[in-house]
């Protein structure tokens, strides 16, 4: 029996610009808020830095004919911001732009279709003189940026992300000051959460003005469940989602922030001025479709406010003995296929993509030269299975990317946490398709859930 998915469904797997490109002096490229913040020290595990990472800015060739070995459908990058305009507005690096025409035309010629995210993360340093994602300038910069980029590709690009996680850059970017730029305020960090849509809104408006475009945000979506069935846990599971998903969620496609969420940011940080009178209105209704980024669920409790709690809740879980990845994230295929439903239900009428999902297994070859991750098969399988039974429930999902097509630099931790579908040897570059590539390809070849393989222990 073949999965229930809708005819033209976009198989496919994802990347982002900094987390393989390497090569961040070259052709022009300036500086981003990520260059800067791997130099302090402690910031980035092991001291690591993003200036090899996969060495994708020269081995894209190989990239793509990976995805062609897959026999993967769509491909999901990011374009850098500061190859594009190194200094985050103004003067244009063509060399930044032929780069990624390169990238784009390539993938058309292989009959992959490109999903082009503008910001993954990596906004210019310079942008940081104005406060950054904090600064209301960063909005004007945006659609600078992305007037750019839509000028050179948006004859041959159709499906554009402009931002991916605002959440996760508000909170760990401005709030708590673990991620680029290394900013620990909370007023900041609600600012940066509201121009990042705001963003969003005024990329979408340039990307309307090209036929064929259809325009979203990727959002990190976080099901949030009440530790007991006691009225004060459910109040704060209500409240948690309201943080990390409805804040979002809401403005883009329900016209405005939540209420609920707003009186919590009223009580932490007083009047909410960053909202300007029409902002609300800017940033509804020009969501063509919504990128759904899923790990994991968060097991939330009641809690009184306090030093670095500004809302009454706090996470305690999941806790216990359950199937966790090498970072001891739960999986649960189950709040996949939930939130991909409730998100049908409570946002009727706007096509969901899986713009990323995945997790951390670390496996490494063995003596047979292969990579035996058993662990990223079963996540694979179990989590398409779920997708499939939201679809069967009447989700308007329209694709699946997988996060990754290739291990890489995850953030703050480095090198250590592997995501991909493929193994990446970093001192030599070399490229390895892990047995879950393998799987996955068998998924997308046949439509169907393959059973897993199985595995030979001495080859
Ligand atoms: O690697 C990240 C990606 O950049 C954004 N979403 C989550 C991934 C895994 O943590």
């Amino acid at each position: 029996m073949t999965l229930p998915l809708p005819p033209g469904f976009l198989w496919g797997a994802a990347t982002s610009a900094f987390q393989t490109e390497g090569s961040l002096a070259v052709d022009g490229r300036g500086e981003s808020v990520w260059d800067v913040f791997a130099r302090r020290p402690g910031a980035i595990e092991g001291g690591a830095d993003g200036s090899v990472a996969c060495g994708s800015y020269r081995r894209w060739p190989e990239d793509l004919a990976l995805l062609t070995e897959l026999g993967l459908g769509a491909y999901r990058f990011s374009v850098a911001w500061s190859r594009v305009m190194p200094a985050g507005t103004g003067r244009v690096e063509p060399r930044g732009l032929d780069h990624y025409e390169r990238v784009v035309d390539a993938l058309l010629a292989r009959g992959i279709v490109p999903v082009l995210t503008l910001n993954h993360w990596d906004m210019p340093q310079a942008l940081m003189a104005d406060g950054g994602w904090a600064g209301r300038g960063s909005v004007a910069a945006f659609a600078e940026y992305t007037r750019a980029v839509a000028d050179r590709l948006a004859d041959r690009v159709e499906w554009w992300i402009t931002q991916n996680e605002p959440w996760v850059v508000a909170l760990l970017g401005y709030q708590l000051g673990l991620h680029a730029p290394g900013v620990a305020d909370l007023r900041a960090s609600l600012a940066a959460g509201h121009h990042l849509l705001l963003a969003h809104a005024a990329g979408a408006q340039v990307l309307h003005g090209f036929p064929r475009t259809r325009v979203g945000a990727a959002l990190n979506l976080l099901p949030c469940v009440p530790a007991t069935d006691s009225p004060a846990d459910a109040a704060a599971a209500r409240g948690s989602d309201g943080y990390c998903n409805r804040w979002y969620l809401d403005p883009l496609l329900r016209g405005g922030y939540p209420a609920d969420m707003r009186a919590h940011w009223e009580r932490a940080v007083g009047d909410l001025d960053v909202v300007h009178d029409g902002d609300e209105a800017a940033i509804a209704g020009c969501t063509d479709f919504l990128g759904v980024n899923y790990y994991t669920r968060r097991v939330v409790a009641a809690a009184e406010p306090g030093p670095g709690r500004p809302f009454p809740w706090r996470v305690v879980g999941p806790a216990g003995d359950l199937t966790r990845t090498d970072d001891g994230t739960e999986v649960h295929p189950g709040a996949f296929g939930d939130l991909l439903v409730r998100l049908a239900r409570d946002y009727p009428g706007t096509p969901l993509l899986v713009t990323e999902n995945g997790g951390a297994f670390g496996e490494t070859p063995t003596h047979d030269g292969r990579v035996h991750d058993t662990r990223r098969i079963d996540q694979i399988r179990s989590h398409v299975a779920a997708m499939a039974a939201a679809v069967a429930a009447g989700a308007d999902v329209q694709g699946y990317l997988y996060w990754s097509l290739l291990d890489n630099l995850e953030w703050a931790m480095g090198y250590r946490p592997r995501y991909g579908l493929t193994y990446v040897d970093y001192p030599t570059g070399r490229r390895t398709i892990k047995d879950s590539g393998r799987y996955y390809a068998e998924l997308v070849r046949t439509g169907d859930l393959p059973e897993p393989p199985a595995v030979a222990p001495f080859g």
